[in-house]
């Protein structure tokens, strides 16, 4: 097989990037190593930026989000027994986010990718890249026992954090940057009610809690739990008491609980690999970089990083090599900046097992002065709903 890009991996970034170049009348190919009942079966993230939400029009693939999503134009913070709400709309002159889970959004990508007649390789195994540093690369892979090869102009490494993408770079070529934090997130997704219309982010000393949702119907909920904690340690009752103890009484009081549809812990971990270009091959979303999920950042930097590849490789065929070698700076530099918020709002909200003095007390005079000054509250609120594209 020939094509003009291929795509390795088939999360929201390698399906993003097919529908774009799909739309730009480049061809590609997107190899998935996974089934696709087991892509769409992990729950992840659920807040959509706007510059998300305008690739997903864009690409023709935004319909069912604008029905079913949830618009939400601010967020609440929890701390000392209150709430507190950050006005997003108001403090960003206008801007709001979307709910809408990386499930739903991956099955509508992979929907239109299917109803545009485009192909996708699942349970590709074995993934090779090959003669990247030259303008002949390839791809192989195995599929039911017979060994492809997939003859390309480019090679996108949209893989996720543990793909074959980055790990095929010399290690002399990268350069990485890690933080991992002493706690992880233990999440119950249930057929409930959300306690709340927004999202609660809670600052308490049993941990941080977050409330979330999917729809009116189904909610998402998380504390932070220690790093040796097993998912199937927390009885769905252990869960609710707990996630109970760290919110304002009226809130815990108000909360309609129910049996766990899912439940998992995920470790909280930053991680930026440099550069994101190697010759012909592009790294893009989790495959060069991890945010904690507090931000909920993940996914959106996937979208931005596709959506400045895509232009990339329309200029390029178009006559001009700028895009692509410029892809890598600008996509770190708006990386970095969503690596910050990510680790500054983590570092806000969460207990560091071992700071039990001075850590809570510049924590609370943080969160004291987020409610109190409106400029701390717009760099709150500027960084949550997304930073502008370049
Ligand atoms: P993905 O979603 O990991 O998709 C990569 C795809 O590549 C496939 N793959 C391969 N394919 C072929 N050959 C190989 N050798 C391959 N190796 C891997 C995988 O099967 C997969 O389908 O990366 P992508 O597309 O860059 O998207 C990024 C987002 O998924 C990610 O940033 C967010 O989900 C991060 N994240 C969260 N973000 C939030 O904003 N809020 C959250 O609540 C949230 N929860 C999470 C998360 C990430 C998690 N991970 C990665 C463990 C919870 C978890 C558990
Ligand atoms: C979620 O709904 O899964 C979610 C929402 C906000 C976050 C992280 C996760 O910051």
């Amino acid at each position: 097989m020939r094509v003009q890009v291929a795509i390795v991996g088939g999360g929201p970034a390698g399906h993003l990037l097919g529908q774009q170049l799909y739309k730009a009348g480049i061809d590609a190919v997107v190899l998935e190593q996974r089934s696709q009942a087991y892509v769409l079966g992990r729950i992840r993230a659920g807040v959509l930026e706007q510059g998300t939400i305008e690739l997903l029009n864009q690409v023709g693939a935004g319909a069912r989000m604008h029905r079913e999503g949830l618009v939400h134009g601010g967020i609440e913070l929890g701390f000392n027994g209150r709430h507190h709400r950050i006005d997003l709309h108001k403090l960003t002159g206008g801007k709001r986010v979307m709910i809408y889970g990386q499930t739903e959004l991956t099955k509508d990508l992979m929907d239109a990718r299917a109803g545009a007649g485009l192909t996708t390789v699942y349970e590709a195994q074995d993934v090779t890249l090959h003669d990247f540093d030259s303008d002949q690369p390839s791809v192989r892979y195995t599929k039911d026992g017979i060994t492809h090869e997939v003859a390309c102009d480019f090679i996108a490494g949209c893989d996720g954090y543990h793909g074959v993408s980055r790990a095929s770079v010399p290690a002399d070529s990268l350069q990485t940057f890690e933080r991992i934090y002493p706690f992880g997130w233990l999440g119950v997704l249930s057929e409930t009610p959300p306690v709340s219309d927004e999202l609660i982010y809670a600052n308490h000393e049993r941990g941080f809690a977050l409330c979330s949702m999917r729809s009116h119907t189904r909610s998402r909920y998380y504390i932070q739990c220690a790093l040796e904690d097993k998912a199937d340690q927390w009885s769905d009752d252990a869960f609710w008491d707990e996630l109970r103890r760290r919110l304002a009484p009226e809130v815990a009081e108000a909360m309609v609980t129910g049996p766990s549809i899912e439940k998992s812990i995920a470790p909280l971990r930053s991680f930026v690999a440099e550069p994101m270009r190697f010759g012909r091959l592009f790294l893009a979303g989790d495959a060069a970089h991890i945010v904690p999920p507090t931000g909920a950042k993940g996914l959106n930097l996937a979208a931005s990083d596709v959506r400045y590849l895509a232009q990339a490789f329309a200029e390029f065929y178009a006559g001009s090599e700028a895009g692509i070698n410029n892809y890598s700076d600008t996509c770190l530099r708006r990386v970095w900046k969503a690596v910050r918020f990510s680790w500054w709002f983590t570092s806000l909200m969460h207990k560091f097992p071992d700071d039990t003095g001075f850590g809570p007390r510049v924590q609370a005079a943080e969160l004291d002065y987020l409610i109190r000054s409106e400029a701390a509250a717009t760099s709150l609120a500027e960084n949550y709903v997304g930073l502008p594209f370049e």
